[in-house]
């Protein structure tokens, strides 16, 4: 465990497998959602990373700007204090970790936990203040297609099979109506990452769903399933329909991808100190 020099406390990989514990222990819960905590956990490190600009080297994890007004309120955002609030506790018991720290590694812990690949994760963001929240804009728009999604990620730094990867993320979770409006899981299966998202995408028949809520598409056989516009651009594109097909294919290469687009989104921005990183073992290990 940790070691105490001059009264400062330098927390070593078991501190950190400690929190991944705790933060795993608080995931299950069948009174939320799907009976997971995981997706909302997981889209808080995404939101809280996705700030990033890479010409201005503003936004991204380091710095945990949500934790402010501006930023917490911006329409994306919406429902993200039910995983912020869930990670107290853990920030409580371990005063040590900074929020920025935490929200990342939660977000791994909730990606491993729900059957998803390993993220190695490294500690040294710092939280900021308020003067660093990032303006609204910056997120995705879920109304929108591939030249905004182009848009939005390559300010981040990705390239096209990566943005694909990263979307991969929607077989987890679902649209609350209270939140972005929009309604429904994208999978059967939500709280389980698998390659489902991408292989629903190209099999299932989708169709506008009929509604007032702002427009979205549902599958034609059971319509309990939904794709935002912005889903639906991965395959209307073909540029990101070829990776779509890739992605469908082979789990394998879905999680080995994804594992490496989502640690680099979380690390988007972040001026380490040190290089290593740890592995979490985890509860199913
Ligand atoms: Fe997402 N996402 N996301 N998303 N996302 C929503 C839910 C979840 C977009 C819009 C929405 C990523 C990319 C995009 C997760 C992870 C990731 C919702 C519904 C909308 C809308 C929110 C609500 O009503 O509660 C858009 C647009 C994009 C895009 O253009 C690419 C990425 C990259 C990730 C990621 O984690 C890497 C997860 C998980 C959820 C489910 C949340 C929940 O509460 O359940």
């Amino acid at each position: 465990s940790g070691l105490k020099t001059g009264g400062v406390f330098t927390p070593t990989k078991d501190d950190f497998q400690k929190v991944y514990n705790d933060v795993a222990d608080l995931l299950e819960n069948n009174d939320y959602d799907d009976g997971s905590y995981g997706p909302v956990v997981l889209r808080l490190g995404w939101h809280a990373s996705g700030t990033f600009d890479k010409e201005t080297k503003t936004g991204g994890s380091n710095g945990a700007t949500m934790r402010f007004a501006p930023e917490a309120d911006h329409g994306a955002n919406a429902g993200l204090k039910a995983a912020r609030d869930l990670l107290e506790g853990v920030k409580q018991k371990h005063p040590w970790i900074s929020y920025s720290d935490l929200w990342t590694l939660a977000a791994v812990a909730a990606i491993q936990e729900m059957g998803g690949p390993k993220i190695p994760w490294r500690p040294g963001r710092k939280d900021g203040d308020l003067s660093a929240c990032t303006p609204d804009g910056r997120l995705p728009d879920a109304s929108k297609e591939q030249k905004h999604l182009r848009a939005i990620f390559y300010r981040m730094g990705f390239n096209d099979q990566e943005i694909v990867a990263l979307s991969g993320a929607h077989a987890l979770g679902r649209c609350h109506t209270d939140r972005s409006g929009f309604d429904g899981p994208w999978t059967f299966s939500p709280t389980m990452l698998t390659n489902d998202y991408y292989r629903l995408l190209l099999e299932e028949k989708w169709a506008w769903k009929k509604w007032n809520g702002p427009k979205q598409f549902e599958d034609v056989s059971t319509k309990s399933l939904m794709m935002l516009p912005t889903d639906m651009a991965l395959i209307k594109d073909k540029e990101f329909r070829k990776h779509v097909e890739r992605y469908a294919k082979d789990n394998d290469l879905f999680f080995k991808d994804f594992a490496d687009a989502f640690g680099k989104l979380l690390e988007l921005g972040v001026p380490f100190e040190k290089e290593e990183k740890f592995v979490f073992k985890s509860t199913t290990d």
